[in-house]
């Protein structure tokens, strides 16, 4: 299992970064990564979390399952978090020394689903708030540029606050007490990504297990589906916080919600993340041959 970079992330990659709110990185995580979170993600399937839900059920029983915030009872997803390369690929992006890690997220598509995440950023919705973040999404089956998650590169410098969508409406099973946001008429409507695609530069990659995206939590990014019908999609994706992030609780609701997690660890509006429920890592020394 490698735990450190195999190779560095490059200067031109960081700069991609920081313009465009996202890169794409090849071949960072090895084989034994990508074991070790199937077989997480087989037991996480089994045994869903309190946050879990289908968002999308077709007829014929296609389903998009999501679950979040399951490292600390999943030993892969733990092992991951601490042992893993992320954190020298969030702390190179960030430029920075250390970085806490938020929360896991997994998102998984049943053969042939074409049900698109709906177009969103994901900060509005967190109970932390920042400039200084970094998700990353690494499919672990091998995916195609038009089933990837695709983004608009450079929406995360925008200075608008669109109204999001609320992802407690993708609740087929009507499942009780899912985190809901309600963004007011104060904010912005969201802009049509769909209606002019090459306009906003909508960006893909097709990526193989040991690949990820590396974006900011405040880029548009949606999409994700249209899968053919002897494909399925299982993603895990962690997101890392850097300096500027501080916790905040939003009136409109918050998904998901961190609410009491942060209470019952004693933290604030305004406060950093701290150490106990949201670990803060240091970058590894970066040794391409270990
Ligand atoms: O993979 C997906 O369908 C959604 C991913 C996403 O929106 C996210 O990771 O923030």
């Amino acid at each position: 299992m490698n735990r450190h970079l195999p190779i560095q992330i490059t200067t031109d990659q960081k700069q991609q970064f920081a313009r465009d709110g996202v890169v794409c990185l090849r071949g960072l995580f090895d084989d034994d990564w990508i074991t070790l979170l199937t077989a997480g993600l087989e037991r996480n399937l089994a045994d869903p979390g309190e946050r879990s839900r289908i968002w999308d059920r077709t007829d014929n029983n296609r389903t998009v399952f999501y679950d979040s915030d399951n490292w600390q009872r999943i030993p892969q997803y733990q092992q991951f978090v601490y042992e893993s390369p992320c954190v020298s690929i969030a702390t190179a992006l960030l430029n920075t020394d250390c970085v806490n890690f938020f929360f896991d997220a997994v998102f998984v598509r049943t053969p042939g689903v074409t049900f698109a995440t709906p177009w969103h950023q994901d900060e509005p919705y967190w109970t932390a708030k920042g400039l200084d973040t970094v998700s990353i999404w690494m499919p672990l089956v091998p995916v195609s540029k038009k089933s990837a998650l695709a983004f608009v590169p450079g929406s995360h410098l925008w200075p608008n606050h669109y109204r999001q969508r609320n992802f407690g409406d993708l609740n087929p099973d009507q499942q009780p007490d899912v985190d809901t946001v309600h963004f007011t008429d104060e904010w912005e409507p969201f802009p049509d990504i769909d209606a002019d695609r090459n306009g906003f530069g909508v960006t893909s990659w097709e990526m193989s297990p040991g690949d990820c995206v590396a974006f900011n939590g405040r880029i548009i990014h949606g999409g994700s589906g249209a899968l053919p019908p002897e494909r399925d999609l299982k993603v895990f994706n962690t997101q890392w916080m850097g300096d500027d992030v501080r916790v905040c609780f939003r009136s409109y609701g918050m998904d998901p919600d961190h609410t009491q997690k942060m209470h019952a660890a004693g933290l604030f509006h305004g406060d950093r993340l701290d150490d106990t429920v949201y670990p803060r890592l240091p970058a590894q020394q970066i040794n391409p041959i270990s």
